[in-house]
């Protein structure tokens, strides 16, 4: 059997050994978290052309990547669910059986890192040892994954340590193999703790600590043992008397999330003390804990995060996280300075630079039709140690979590979904997140801007059937004392020329001030047939150019415009089947009952 310096446990040695044989690098080394071995490897991935290092003074410690113009997001048509029983995958997965799966995987794997390195990541999702923490070894052949798992997760030979002879570690097997869009597979084997990611290079497809473990296995993981993982950042707000709630949020891909976790609160909130924290932006793990409450963590160590759009207005916070050893991928590159840009960063773009493809490009370039010529793409991140960021909480390693105040559901939709409304109950509000539908957008590949139902931003991270899902929910709730309140919020309604109304960002304070008013039965609100809205005059407008007649118009419950939503919901509930939760059938009877009735 091969040996590690790292390990002496004989199933991580056996996994290596396995995958070693079927894929037969040129040489094995295992990552062992050191800056040394950290830096080594990232002046060899600079003397390859795959990493640029940035200008030392301006950006110290950071890094320039483009991916294959052809792997830019992640896949969802390419990504399988490969449960035993089709069944448990459920409707909303691709599903393929695990040995027809295996079969074709190791085909694929066959040799794939002839004249390459395997790379050994050992990592933990949570603060190692933990009582949240679950431990990976990924397998890959890209230092890129290297330097990005090491920022995103906990890496290196503690882990190994504290996992000791244990085999309760997922298997991770990533290969770039030929960047094939045709033979391009995330495959997640819920049963066996493995993933398998081939010929691909992307951030969501390859950090396989990321989509892949921390919601895909993990969303099974949870539902097995009683806990949830979820698609949530997760933020503290701080009242001026010192006392901290916190709040979980689940948008889908690019609609918010890092934004909100990172938000500074307008002028009339910082004046009075309000602050808030972030502990997380993309993923939390939950658990019932103390006083009868649910905990949350955020199992990442960095954030992953849209470039585009993120300015010293929109997100001072997450623009400071990325000023030191941030990884930049898929923006704009200047060679001259060595520093980066995007769209959105400033009104400067600048000239005889190179786009996100490596083409020359310049600011206000437009193409045959007028039309301009973005630098950077749409779903280009930036890949920052969460250390970085001004506003971390000092929860942020608490092993034991944060307790959640509130859960809010959101999605991006230029009608019907009003600027927020609360449930009447957990019952109620786990009906609220399955109903979320959201327009696309450019993190995963396909069209943008379409509506689809999304419940509870997690169509494409859950890891088994999505009724069971539901079910869990509900669950979850009859054994939590002290439930946390649901929300529903839009921050992107549009005006009739298709322009945000809600000016959003940092006065979406403004909502979780209601929201947090609400948690503590401080305010009144008023009952629609889809739950409790705010009466306009309790939405602090104050510092605002905002009337009170444009917020009325997206605090509305359009009757019409809602029978049409409850019918599409009805169409999207046939699809599971018997395993949809009867107590949610109610919920949607009762909202159609509520349609009907009120005037
Ligand atoms: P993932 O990392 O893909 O999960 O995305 P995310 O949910 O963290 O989204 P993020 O915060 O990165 O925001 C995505 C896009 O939405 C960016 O272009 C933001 O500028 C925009 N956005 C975020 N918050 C708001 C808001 O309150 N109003 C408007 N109009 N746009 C917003
Ligand atoms: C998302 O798409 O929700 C992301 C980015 O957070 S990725 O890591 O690509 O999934
Ligand atoms: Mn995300």
């Amino acid at each position: 059997m091969i040996t590690s310096p790292l390990t002496t446990n004989k199933s991580v040695l056996a996994f290596v050994e396995k995958y070693a044989n079927m894929m037969r690098p040129k040489d094995i080394v295992w990552i062992d978290g050191s800056k040394a071995q950290l830096k080594a490897l990232t002046n060899e991935a600079v003397s390859t052309g795959e990493i640029i290092k940035c200008n030392s003074k301006l950006l110290p410690g950071c890094l320039y990547h483009r991916t294959a113009v052809n792997d830019v997001a992640r896949v969802e048509g390419r990504t399988f669910i490969c449960s035993r029983e089709k069944e448990n995958a459920g409707p909303t997965n691709n599903w393929m059986e695990p040995q027809e799966a295996y079969a074709k995987l190791d085909a694929i794997a066959d040799g794939c890192m002839e004249g390459r390195t395997m790379y050994v990541i050992p990592f933990s999702m949570g603060k190692v040892g933990s009582p949240f923490a679950k431990y990976g070894i990924e397998l890959t052949d890209s230092i890129y994954v290297v330097l990005n798992m090491n920022i995103m997760t906990r890496v290196g030979a503690k882990v190994l340590t504290k996992l000791g002879d244990s085999d309760e570690f997922v298997r991770g097997i990533h290969s770039k193999v030929k960047l094939e869009e045709e033979n391009r597979y995330i495959c997640q084997f819920p049963e066996d703790n493995t993933i398998y990611s081939l010929n691909s290079g992307y951030g969501g497809n390859v950090l396989l600590g990321k989509k892949c473990f921390a919601l895909r296995i993990a969303s099974y993981q949870g539902w097995k043992e009683g806990w949830m993982a979820e698609h949530m950042l997760i933020l503290g707000v701080q009242k001026p008397d010192g006392d901290i709630k916190y709040i979980t949020a689940a948008f889908p891909s690019a609609c918010g999330k890092t934004n909100l976790a990172m938000l500074i609160p307008p002028e009339t909130y910082t004046a009075k003390g309000y602050k808030v924290f972030t502990v997380g932006d993309d993923i939390a793990w939950i658990r019932k804990g103390r006083g009868g409450k649910l905990y949350a963590v955020n199992p990442e160590n960095g954030f992953f995060g849209v470039a585009p759009g993120t300015n010293a207005k929109s997100n001072p916070n997450a623009l400071a996280s990325t000023q030191k050893g941030t990884i930049f991928t898929n923006v704009v590159f200047n060679p001259k300075t060595k520093t980066v840009w995007w769209e959105g960063l400033d009104k400067n773009p600048p000239k005889n630079v190179l786009d996100w493809k490596g083409n020359k490009w310049s600011g206000g370039m437009v193409d045959a039709d007028g039309k301009v010529i973005k630098g950077a793409h749409p779903n280009s991140r930036f890949t920052s140690p969460a250390k970085n960021c001004p506003c971390l909480s000092t929860e942020f390693e608490n092993p034991k979590g944060v307790p959640i105040s509130a859960i809010i559901f959101g999605g991006r939709r230029a009608k019907a979904a009003p600027l927020v409304y609360e449930a009447r109950d957990w019952k109620h509000g786990v009906f609220v997140g399955s109903i979320m539908a959201s327009e696309t957008t450019a993190a995963a590949s396909g069209a943008v801007g379409v509506v689809r139902h999304d419940p509870m931003a997690m169509l494409p991270f859950c890891g088994y059937h999505m009724g069971d899902y539901f079910q869990h929910w509900l669950d979850m709730g009859k054994k939590i004392k002290n439930k946390p309140k649901i929300f529903n919020v839009n921050w992107f309604r549009t005006d009739d020329e298709g322009n945000f109304i809600w000016p959003g960002f940092g006065d979406n304070m403004r909502v979780l001030d209601w929201i947090l008013a609400r948690c503590e039965d401080a305010v009144d609100a008023v009952e629609t047939p889809i739950g409790f809205m705010p009466k306009a005059e309790d939405i602090n407008l104050e510092g605002l150019d905002f009337s009170v007649e444009q917020l009325e118009s997206i605090l509305d419950c359009d009757k019409k415009v809602w029978l049409k939503e409850a019918a599409d919901i009805e169409e999207f509930y046939k699809r599971f089947g018997d395993k949809l939760p009867k107590e949610l059938t109610a919920e949607l009877n009762r909202l159609k009952k509520n349609l009907r009735k009120r005037k």
